[in-house]
């Protein structure tokens, strides 16, 4: 298979072939996502390019696709910053709590936002890769074998991160014991007791069936699971300047769907998991109980600055968007 990964962006007489490696399985938001991008782009080349999209696990790891996209054995691929900020550690801003609004719609504005989008630009160029996309997937949840109201509860809780390391500082501040392990791990790690919770979407909650070996569900609404598209950076950079103008235009119209796809989907979602665990125990942190979490996050953002250069133009930049979208209102 490497052999074959190793030729790169194939042509197959006249129809050439794009990969898309995502992060999660079929069905889910990312594949929704590059579902409809493949769609319209063989819609748009007369079926002179197809998208190849290659689903969790396929290809590896987040870690071990993004290396591919690196040597350009891919083309395009979805990167969490909860997994590549470890390449660009500026990129873990998305991970910090607290610093997007709790209003999705204003976080859905302020990831569009030019001045942000074009630092972040100049940081993924940095390790070859062009940004194509920052959307996000919903808000993230805890899934936990024990309530959760107060920092306190956190403590000594084994808790799954994603592996970039500003995550083990994000819940050590709450006293938690977090664990890195990738996505595929974290069924088994639940089931055996090997982590007490662990942090995502509720559509992946679902699709994973995390929900199954979990016991209550804590809404906290400390930060959207942001996620990033994008290019091996020669491939795009040597595309033609009207494939690269299709390519910017379908990603515009994929990034506007995917939202309303994915609100649809969490909610959907939530109503399968309160079908099938009726049990599960929800718990929906109020305003103070969050002011609380929110005051022991602070120094994480210290720990940010020190492992990111120009952490302190990514956080502005991010600072300025949601309040430049807070006071714009609604989505376009
Ligand atoms: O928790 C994770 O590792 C993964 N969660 C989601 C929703 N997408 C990709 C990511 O790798």
């Amino acid at each position: 298979m490497i052999a074959w990964l190793l030729l790169g962006c194939q042509r197959d007489r006249d129809v050439e072939v794009w990969r898309f490696a995502i992060e999660e399985t079929r069905g889910s938001v990312q594949d929704t996502f590059a579902q409809r991008f493949a769609g319209l782009v063989d819609e748009r080349t007369d079926h002179r390019v197809r998208v190849e999209v290659y689903p969790y696990g396929t290809l590896g790891t987040s870690d071990q696709t993004t290396e591919l996209l690196y040597m350009g054995s891919i083309q395009l691929a979805m990167a969490s910053p909860g997994h590549i900020g470890k390449l660009i550690p500026e990129v873990q801003a998305f991970l910090l709590h607290f610093v997007l609004s709790d209003d999705e719609e204003v976080n859905d504005l302020a990831l569009r936002d030019p001045e942000l989008l074009a630092l972040l630009d100049e940081l993924y160029a940095t390790r070859n890769f062009e940004l194509l996309s920052v959307f996000s997937e919903g808000w993230m949840v805890w899934t936990l074998d024990r309530p959760v109201r107060r920092p306190e509860d956190f403590a000594g809780l084994k808790m799954r991160v994603m592996t970039s390391p500003l995550l083990l500082a994000a819940y050590e501040a709450y006293g938690a014991s977090p664990t890195p392990l990738p996505y595929s791990e974290v069924y088994g790690a639940l089931q055996l007791s090997m982590v007490d919770g662990q942090v995502n979407p509720v559509f992946a909650i679902q699709e994973m069936s995390f929900y199954e070996v979990t016991d209550v569900m804590v809404f906290a609404r400390q930060a959207p699971f942001v996620t990033t598209a994008i290019a091996n950076h020669d491939f795009y950079a040597t595309l033609s300047p009207e494939r690269r103008a299709m390519l910017d235009e379908v990603i515009g119209e994929v990034q506007t769907e995917v939202l309303e796809a994915q609100r649809t989907r969490n909610r959907d979602d939530l109503a399968i998991i309160a079908r099938k665990r009726p049990d599960l125990e929800r718990i929906t942190l109020t305003e103070e109980e969050r002011a609380v979490f929110r005051e022991r996050s602070m120094p994480v953002r210290d720990l940010y600055l020190a492992q990111a250069p120009r952490g302190r133009e990514v956080l502005d930049a991010l600072g300025r968007a949601v309040a430049k979208a807070s006071g714009e209102g609604q989505v376009p």
